[in-house]
């Protein structure tokens, strides 16, 4: 708390230097410990001068996500109410799956620096280094199973508005829950579910955004089909303010989705690069070849296969053909 506010005013003088007796004096604690503080922030990647006789400035500050920042002035109503950042997980869904099986609030957003067991759909996994977002939303939404689809699909309408407004970048969305930049993917979302007959006790949305990875951290396979943010927009990305802003754009689609879930479907289609392109479907124990037609209101995609039948796909893989 008061390297908080060390920082809080290290970060609003950055021009010159503020003395280990005003630090101590405007915290409200002995200059022995705004020293410790200082030091401390160092150890986290600060970079901070001291200057004899002038005192300390904040010259750089690390790639590091910090929930003093991410959550301070946030006006959201349901999404990050409880906010839990983490250095290392296995994998956000995973934590955020066993917590919300223990009554977590709705909105409880986990986070992770990293993740030693990223999940992706079907078994598969993501790759997890430093740099990137990676977190997992909890939410307890009072609707049919057969809706949950469109919960992914308000996922995919809130990262591609958050990565729109914070990097100015052009964003597309391929069904069923791929973000691409350029054609290339750069965020993937994965929703886990648990529920009772028809009844939903829980749903996990899991979201992972590439934003400042080096690209060898990828195999090159997959790198030849993906990019990063920094890539994209050409300079570093900060991750707090994405963060913040995909927090407020997930509660805004979120709610909207619960009051006329219409509303995430037409923005949804907006975004879509997949309609009226010649596609392959696979994941779904055959090989299908078409045109993606549409969705229908349940999300499920639409596609007319070339001998003329149409085809509902719940869940698969979409390759777009080149036209
Ligand atoms: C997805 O699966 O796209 C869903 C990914 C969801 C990840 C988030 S991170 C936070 C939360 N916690 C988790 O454990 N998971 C969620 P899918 O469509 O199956 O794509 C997986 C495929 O993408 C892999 O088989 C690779 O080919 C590729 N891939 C792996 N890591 C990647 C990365 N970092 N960026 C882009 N592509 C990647």
């Amino acid at each position: 708390m008061y390297k908080d506010k060390i920082l809080y005013r290290l970060r609003s003088f950055r021009k010159g230097f503020l003395s280990g007796e005003e630090l101590a004096r405007r915290t409200g604690i002995s200059r022995t410990m705004v020293w410790k503080h200082i030091s401390s922030l160092r150890g986290q990647g600060f970079t901070i001068e001291a200057v004899p006789s002038q005192g300390y400035r904040l010259a750089a500050e690390p790639d590091l996500l910090r929930k003093q920042d991410i959550a301070s002035g946030l006006k959201i109503k349901v999404i990050g109410r409880d906010i839990q950042l983490f250095t290392t997980l296995v994998s956000t869904n995973t934590a955020a799956m066993e917590l919300a099986s223990k009554g977590a609030v709705e909105g409880t957003v986990i986070i992770s620096e990293m993740q030693t067991g990223g999940k992706g759909r079907l078994g598969r996994k993501w790759i997890s280094p430093k740099g990137n977002l990676y977190l997992s939303i909890i939410l307890r939404p009072a609707i049919p199973t057969h809706k949950a689809p469109l919960i992914t699909m308000s996922g995919a309408v809130a990262v591609a508005s958050a990565i729109r407004s914070v990097c100015g970048v052009a964003v597309g969305i391929k069904w069923p829950n791929d973000i691409l930049v350029s054609g290339k993917k750069v965020c993937g979302l994965l929703t886990e579910m648990s529920a009772e007959q028809d009844r939903i006790r829980h749903i996990v949305l899991g979201i992972g955004i590439d934003v400042n990875m080096r690209p060898d951290e990828l195999p090159p396979d997959i790198r030849a089909l993906t990019t990063t943010l920094s890539e994209a927009k050409g300079s570093t990305v900060n991750r707090t303010v994405l963060l913040r802003q995909l927090l407020r754009d997930m509660d805004h689609w979120y709610r909207q989705f619960l009051v006329q879930d219409a509303d995430v479907l037409a923005e949804w289609k907006k975004l879509n690069v997949t309609f009226g392109r010649r596609i392959t479907v696979s994941g779904t124990g055959e090989l299908l070849e078409g045109i993606a037609q549409g969705i229908d209101e349940d999300g499920r995609l639409i596609v007319k296969q070339n001998n003329g039948v149409l085809r509902l796909i719940a869940a698969g893989d979409v390759t777009i053909l080149k036209r």
